[in-house]
C-alpha cells in the first residue's frame, strides 16, 4: 500500500531501527516505547486489521511470534517476562492500520490493562 507508514518501514524505503527480518516479517523499535523493549513485529505484506486474517494466514501469524521470541531473546527479556499485544481497531487504540505485534518487556507490568 503506497500510503501505509509500515510498508514504507518494511520495504526500507522510510529508516527506522530495525531488530529482527526475514522473507516475512520485520521487527523494529517503536516510535513512542512503552517500556524499555518495545519493538513492533509486522508482516512485509499489507494487511490492515486482525480482523482481515484469512486461514491462510496461520503460518504468517505464527511466523509472528517467532519472531517476536527471538527479539525477546535478543533484548534479554525471555525469562524476565513480556507481553505481546495486537490492538485491533478504535476500542483498542489502533492508531496504524498495518497489523502489528507489540512486544514490550524490560519492567513489570499490571494486569489488567487499561
Ligand atoms: P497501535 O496503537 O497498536 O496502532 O500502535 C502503533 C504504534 O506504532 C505506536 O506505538 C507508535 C508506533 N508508530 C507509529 N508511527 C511510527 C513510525 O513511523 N515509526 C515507528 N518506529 N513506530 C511508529
Amino acid at each position: 500500500m503506497t500510503h501505509c507508514i509500515f510498508c514504507k518501514i518494511a520495504s526500507g524505503e522510510i529508516p527506522s531501527a530495525v531488530v529482527y527480518d526475514d522473507e516475512h516479517v520485520v521487527a523494529f523499535r517503536d516510535l513512542n516505547p512503552h517500556a524499555p523493549t518495545h519493538v513492533l513485529v509486522v508482516p512485509r505484506r499489507h494487511i490492515p486489521t486482525l480482523n482481515d486474517l484469512a486461514p491462510a494466514d496461520a503460518e504468517l501469524v505464527g511466523r509472528m511470534y517467532l519472531a517476536a521470541r527471538e527479539v525477546a531473546r535478543q533484548e534479554g527479556i525471555a525469562e524476565t517476562g513480556y507481553r505481546t499485544v495486537f490492538n485491533c481497531n478504535a476500542d483498542a487504540g489502533q492508531t496504524v492500520f498495518h497489523l502489528h505485534l507489540h512486544v514490550l518487556g524490560g519492567r513489570s507490568m499490571i494486569w489488567p490493562p487499561g
